[in-house]
């Protein structure tokens, strides 16, 4: 069955240094570059997420939401973690371009036709790795889900936010209870 890796939100803001660090996500690229480079050996697509909000989004505290600004369109927080591999044939996929609508849910599935696009391709498979566990990963695990995708979250290769130290475990049982497999990456590359 014809799959993806995606990539989610791998961006210098949410890694360490930046505004929004999830834990940990120095160890997250050396593995990640791995499995990427695995993909374009074997013919499997790489998509990589960007959060991607406008200076003055709704998300932000001064503009009525909950999040220090991060990953403003365009500026360094935006790009793509240090070091992070992006194989020339990849999809990119920005999340939340709009400053008035509202991603509520954080999946990238959400205004931007990740679907459709898997779909023209014929991709009926995901694995998803990277940040963050307990929002855009859950999200778009969830949305990918729904949407009947075969999905697969790979344990070893997602990072997390933890607002409450709990977060990133009950998303991971949310999805698995929800029909997603959870894997480590080297078991994944196995089966696949
Ligand atoms: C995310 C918090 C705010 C994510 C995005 O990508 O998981 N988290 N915006
Ligand atoms: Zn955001």
């Amino acid at each position: 069955m014809k799959k993806a890796l995606v990539i989610i939100d791998v961006q210098k803001d949410f890694c360490e240094g930046g505004v929004l660090p999830a834990s940990d996500t120095f160890s997250l690229i050396e593995p990640l570059n791995d499995a990427i480079n695995w993909c374009v050996k074997n013919d499997i697509l790489c998509v990589f997420t960007r959060d991607w909000h406008p200076v003055n989004h709704a998300s932000f505290i001064e503009f009525g939401g909950t999040w220090k600004p991060h990953c403003v369109q365009g500026s360094e927080g935006a790009e793509f973690a240090e070091g992070l591999f992006i194989p020339g044939h990849s999809l990119i996929i920005d999340i939340e371009t709009d400053s008035n609508k509202l991603n509520t849910t954080y999946s990238a599935f959400e205004n931007t036709n990740l679907e459709s696009k898997l779909d023209r391709l014929g991709i009926k498979e995901i694995a998803a790795a990277g940040i963050a566990t307990d929002y855009c990963v859950r999200a778009t695990v969830l949305d990918a889900l729904k949407y009947g995708f075969k999905c697969t979250v790979l344990t070893d290769m997602v990072r997390a936010i933890d607002v409450m130290e709990i977060d990133s475990i009950e998303a991971l049982g949310e999805m698995e209870d929800t029909g997603a497999k959870l894997l480590t990456s080297e078991e994944w590359m196995n089966v696949s």
